[in-house]
């Protein structure tokens, strides 16, 4: 069946090409935040989801193929908060999409970005996404004009208007939350930095990198850029990293050198849950 597989399709006419924008998209939609369902019955509600949180829409033919990469370590009512919402959001879009949870196994420091390294590198061996989100565990959209797909050019944040920060932009250079790029944009700026560990600093690293390989942040209007924050308090194993200021000075001698292209790090388990792609890794710690 067409929408069992990941390859092209053996058998049945071709599908037309899916309408953009997508007829089924519905605009801003409010976020519940409180006590999110059980792993179960977010499945029952999403049937058409296959095994590793995998789904390509039914009826026509995807114009978008996007990965979803979602740095995590210990936050079980955040993931189902996100796949309670991403799943229903990312179907309303008609794009053929995977989720995939790349959760930081061991105690050591969490490190945001070098999660992100791993989790493009192991998405792209599945398949040949067009596009690569890097997606916060706490961030939910509320508007699905917001579509998660990439510009071909340059790099994309889409948090452009969180809650946390009043619907508006922190800073003009922010890149936190929730963006995105093209394999070969990814390719372009070598990847994130791998050397930042614990809370802060990682973002705008990645926002140099952006510009030092000469491109530029796009964004979507204020106006449907918008996201709940799940609230929380400061997380045990991600405490503010007092090196960030430094690391940030030297970004633009250590981008070429410190990124896709040294990344080191050992696999665990990949596992297709039944909403998830689920890659436990180990990345070392803190030097
Ligand atoms: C910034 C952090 C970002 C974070 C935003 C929003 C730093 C680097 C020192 C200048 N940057 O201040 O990582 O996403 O706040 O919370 O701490």
């Amino acid at each position: 069946p067409r929408n069992s597989g990941t390859g092209p399709p053996a058998t049945g006419p071709p599908l037309r090409d899916c309408q953009i924008p997508s007829p089924l998209l519905v605009g801003p939609v409010s976020v519940h935040l409180s006590s999110p369902l059980s792993l179960e019955e977010i499945k029952q509600r999403n049937p058409l989801v296959l095994p590793g949180g995998h789904y390509r829409p039914p009826d026509c033919e995807p114009r978008h193929h996007t990965a979803i990469v979602v740095p995590y370590r210990n936050r079980q009512i955040h993931l189902r908060a996100l796949l309670y919402h991403l799943h229903p959001f990312l179907q309303r879009q008609q794009i053929h999409y995977s989720i995939y949870i790349v959760q930081q196994w061991g105690n050591s420091t969490f490190n945001r970005a070098k999660l992100l390294n791993v989790g493009v590198r192991e998405a792209l061996r599945d398949e040949d996404w067009s596009c690569i989100f890097l997606h916060d565990v706490d961030l939910l959209p509320e508007n699905d004009h917001n579509t998660y797909t990439c510009h071909k050019q340059f790099p994309t944040h889409l948090s452009v208007a969180m809650d946390k920060f009043r619907y508006r932009l922190p800073y003009t250079q922010y890149f936190g939350g929730v963006s995105a790029v093209t394999p070969d944009q990814y390719m372009k700026m070598n990847g994130f930095p791998n050397q930042y560990w614990g809370w802060g600093g990682e973002d705008d690293d990645i926002a140099a990198r952006v510009r030092l390989s000469g491109m530029k942040i796009m964004r979507p209007p204020v106006a449907i850029g918008h996201y709940k924050m799940i609230k929380h308090k400061g997380d045990r194993g991600n405490e503010q990293n007092p090196r960030r200021f430094d690391l940030l000075k030297r970004t633009r001698l250590n981008w070429r050198s410190d990124g896709l292209n040294s990344l080191t790090y050992e696999l665990l388990s990949r596992e297709l849950e039944p909403l998830y792609t689920n890659l436990t890794v180990d990345i070392g710690e803190d030097p």
